[in-house]
């Protein structure tokens, strides 16, 4: 029995490993799997899975390529002014749970994989099981999984630092494969509008942000028609800037001269001297093209990602026909979220960023001056993913005004979050929080829940995760399962109820 189980267990570490958290191999494979059950040509099945791989890694060096140049500027503000500050970052997040736990809790998280397997489970029965949940997206992005059970386990221990081994996978694996199912079904509709069908969901860390992003946006909209004022809810695409401002109609363009104005700034506060002694750059280089280098280097890496984004989505809408036509009725996958900003307005991606960061950034300048105990640092991950999104959504649903302000908005919201939530769960000592939109709001509330109610709090979490995907359904029954079964068919009736 043993040797049985050793050997399951080996085989599902090593999907567990090389798949699964990849989400590029697991793309991937979801995409030869739709092929064979379309039942293509091997060669043509074997093309798919090689363009959604290729496509996907393209996407992660445009995303890498942000992360790995900006990351190290950002905290660099750190260093140079001497803060004793928590990053706001998932991988600073993740590090700060593999420090703690041990020293808080008196133990290791070993079992990052079983859960992960118990939660993709999870996910994957709810929605196959669609008739009664209403769940329609399936999480496909590994990495942003290990990052979140890490955060879980931690918020888990917190409220309940009695918990077995065993209770702690089972709740968790319940709680997590629910968030994942459920927020990516949040999603699930605005972007069949923002891509036109292009039959995928978001998996991500700001799944409940870009719906309330979207509804707000909606309804700001709406607002202002009923003022007449048809300008203000214009769509950044839509908008043609006159004169010499019309090079920023341009998106390689807008972003570079934004970029160079915003990291030419920080760059210059860090300094020369600074920059070198952290070997960012060289003694006897010259820091006007250092700044230059570095600040375009962001339009080259968005570019990048836009390429990944178009080279690996065509293959997966067509390919998961095979998987919604068979074993899973009426789903869609689930993926990361750089992908929606290969669809929308691009300056959309850019706005969001600068917006977002100028909530932040304002954020943290009140936490110094307030003396707050826990100073924040401003991650590239969350300023940028979480806002360009909330940008590109609030664009397509509300125009130009709700892709500015909403994106502010959510950089306030993640620094007010996370400084309050990682305090109060130990975290903040660690120097690190996940600091995504969610976590900074809906996971700080459910761990008010779960801590003041006790286990009753896990079944309200539960209920309240259950009960979602109903009111949407309920929201409107006819059209719930055809905007992803047959989008044409959707936007047809649509417009002509409109
Ligand atoms: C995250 C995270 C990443 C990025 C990436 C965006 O939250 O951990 O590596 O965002 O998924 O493409």
């Amino acid at each position: 029995m043993d040797t049985v189980i050793n050997v399951l267990f080996t085989i599902w570490k090593y999907f567990a490993d090389n798949i699964l958290t990849q989400p590029a191999f697991l793309i991937g494979f979801i995409v030869l799997l739709g092929y064979i059950l379309l039942k293509r040509d091997w060669y043509e099945c074997l093309a798919g899975f090689l363009k959604a791989t290729v496509g996907y890694f393209i996407l992660s060096v445009g995303s890498s390529g942000l992360v790995n140049n900006f990351r190290p500027i950002l905290t660099g503000l750190k260093d140079r002014f001497n803060l004793d500050a928590m990053v706001i970052d998932p991988y600073f997040g993740q590090n700060a749970v593999d420090n703690g736990l041990m020293k808080t809790f008196g133990k290791t998280f070993g079992d990052v994989m079983i859960l992960l397997l118990i939660a993709f489970v999870m996910n994957i029965l709810l929605v196959r099981f669609q008739k009664y949940t209403k769940l329609r997206a399936v999480f496909t992005t590994g990495n942003v999984q290990i990052q979140q059970a890490a955060t879980a386990f931690w918020i888990l221990l917190f409220c309940f630092p009695n918990l077995g081994r065993i209770e702690v996978l089972l709740i968790m694996g319940l709680i997590l494969g629910l968030y994942w199912a459920v927020g990516s079904n949040l999603t699930v509709n605005m972007t069949q509008d923002l891509t036109e069908g292009a039959g995928f969901a978001v998996a991500h860390q700001q799944m409940f942000g870009i719906f309330f992003a979207g509804k707000l946006a909606e309804n700001m909209k709406k607002r202002e028609l009923k003022k007449g004022k048809v300008n203000e809810t214009k769509k950044i695409e839509d908008i043609n800037l006159p004169g010499f401002l019309s090079i920023f109609n341009e998106n390689m363009v807008a972003t570079s001269v934004l970029m160079l104005f915003f990291f030419g700034i920080i760059l210059l506060v860090l300094g020369k001297p600074y920059l070198v002694s952290q070997e960012f750059m060289g003694a006897d280089q010259s820091f006007l093209f250092y700044i230059l280098t570095t600040s375009l280097n962001f339009a080259v890496y968005l570019a990048i990602l836009q390429l990944g984004v178009r080279t690996f989505v065509s293959e997966l809408t067509e390919s998961f026909q095979g998987i919604s036509n068979t074993i899973l009725p009426g789903a869609v996958p689930g993926i990361d979220v750089a992908a929606t900003f290969g669809f929308g307005s691009p300056n959309a991606v850019t706005l969001g960023f600068l917006f977002g960061s100028l909530g932040q950034f304002l954020t943290i300048g009140l936490l110094i001056l307030f003396k707050s105990p826990t100073i924040v640092i401003a991650g590239f991950i969350p300023l940028f993913f979480d806002n360009a999104v909330i940008a590109v959504y609030a664009n397509n649903k509300g125009g130009l005004k709700a892709a500015c302000i909403l994106p502010f908005l959510s950089g306030i919201i993640q620094v007010v979050g996370s400084a309050l939530f990682a305090t109060w769960i130990g975290l903040s000592s660690f120097g690190g929080y996940l600091g995504m939109f969610d976590w900074a709001t809906v996971w700080p509330a459910f761990t008010i829940i779960m801590k003041v109610l006790g286990y009753a709090g896990i079944a309200v979490v539960v209920l309240i995760l259950v009960m979602i995907p109903q009111m949407q359904y309920k929201h409107d029954p006819e059209n719930y399962f055809l905007i992803v079964d047959d989008y044409e068919a959707y936007a047809e009736k649509k417009a002509i109820t409109k």
